[in-house]
């Protein structure tokens, strides 16, 4: 005879009480929300305005020095995911303000970072003992366990999205930081040997790598304009994503990261999208134009220097007004590698 189900629901929760003094628990009550049918993120669509945002961190710039903060950063925190400081469940997000005069002083962590161009220009970044001077719309690298600290000895504050797999870092448990000897590192190369001897399709001959990251830590925005103006003269359209570059390893052709997977896109003037979704939740940053892109029924508004997050999964559609060039990244290449990663249009 089957209990009542009154009695069978007290006699499981005495049970339950009893197995969870020693940690332990039934797979049973939680089956259903651990393996679901589809992505179930956290992870919330979301835009934040340049317009809302800049008057903040030149706010901050008041309260505290880059100095004092180490890095003045404005973390974009994903509405679903509040005090969890990250963009997305596996990527953070932050815009850095750095005034001019002011050092961020040189460290180096597991973590990888990217560092994409928003205002301003003439501050530099140095990384491993070199040294480049950044641009809107240019993409940087500080490659895992590299030293690195900011500098600005332009006349005018410059502020970039920092992209860090920090949230991936921490999961892993993986994480390790040490502060630089010095404030600043000293420098015995500029970026334009950096350029010149890794961004040309060629490489030096007794180069070894060091590492999986790109040994080219500097991609200026002219260049990949101009790859995205060219492709758009001789290709044809992609009707999800326009024109879309991925950034590269020159030496092994594999991501520039191995952690972050980073694009640009251009999209053509009145261009509208079909629905696209992806596996990879993806923080967008807007370099030129107007559009929007509806994600999940929801229109987002875009325009320069935007950024916005689009959740794995959930459909969306750019479109464009005038002319748009977008940024891109996500844990694309992490998912690939482990064969966990699709794509639906
Ligand atoms: O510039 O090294 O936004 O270590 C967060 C952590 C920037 C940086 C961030 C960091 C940095």
């Amino acid at each position: 005879m089957p209990m009542p189900q009154a009695d069978a629901t007290r006699e499981r929760k005495t049970f339950y009480d009893k197995i969870d003094h020693a940690n332990c628990t039934p797979l049973w009550e939680v089956l259903h929300a651990l393996v679901t049918a589809t992505p179930n993120t956290p992870c919330r669509p979301y835009l934040w305005n340049w317009s809302t945002v800049w008057p903040w961190l030149q706010e901050a710039g008041e309260l505290i020095t880059a100095r004092e903060a180490e890095r003045r950063v404005l973390v974009l925190e994903n509405p679903g995911l509040r005090g969890r400081s990250r963009i997305t469940h596996s990527m953070y997000a932050g815009l850095q303000l750095i005034l001019p005069g002011e050092v961020a002083p040189a460290h180096r962590h597991s973590q990888s970072a990217l560092r994409f161009i928003l205002h301003g220009q003439g501050a530099y970044t140095a990384v491993d003992g070199e040294k480049v001077t950044m641009n809107v719309g240019d993409f940087v690298i500080t490659p895992s366990w590299s030293f690195h600290d900011h500098g600005n000895p332009s006349d005018q504050p410059m502020v970039w999205l920092d992209g860090l797999d920090l949230p991936l870092v921490e999961l892993l448990d993986a994480q390790f930081m040490e502060k630089g000897e010095h404030e600043r590192q000293s420098i015995n190369h500029s970026a334009g040997d950096n350029l010149a001897r890794f961004g040309n399709t060629m490489k030096p001959v007794e180069y070894r790598p060091r590492s999986r990251t790109s040994p080219l830590f500097w991609y200026p925005y002219e260049r990949t304009r101009a790859a995205l103006e060219t492709m758009k003269t001789h290709g044809s359209q992609h009707a999800c994503w326009g024109y879309k570059l991925q950034y590269t390893n020159p030496v092994t052709g594999d991501w520039a990261i191995p952690t972050i997977g980073t694009f640009m896109q251009l999209l053509p003037r009145g261009f509208k999208g079909i629905p696209y979704r992806s596996t990879d939740s993806t923080v967008y940053a807007v370099v030129e134009g107007t559009g929007r892109c509806v994600i999940d029924g929801e229109s987002f508004e875009f325009g320069p220097k935007d950024v916005f997050v689009c959740p794995s999964w959930m459909p969306y559609q750019l479109e464009a007004d005038e002319q748009a060039v977008l940024f891109s990244y996500s844990d694309r290449p992490v998912q690939q590698v482990l064969d966990l990663w699709r794509e639906a249009f």
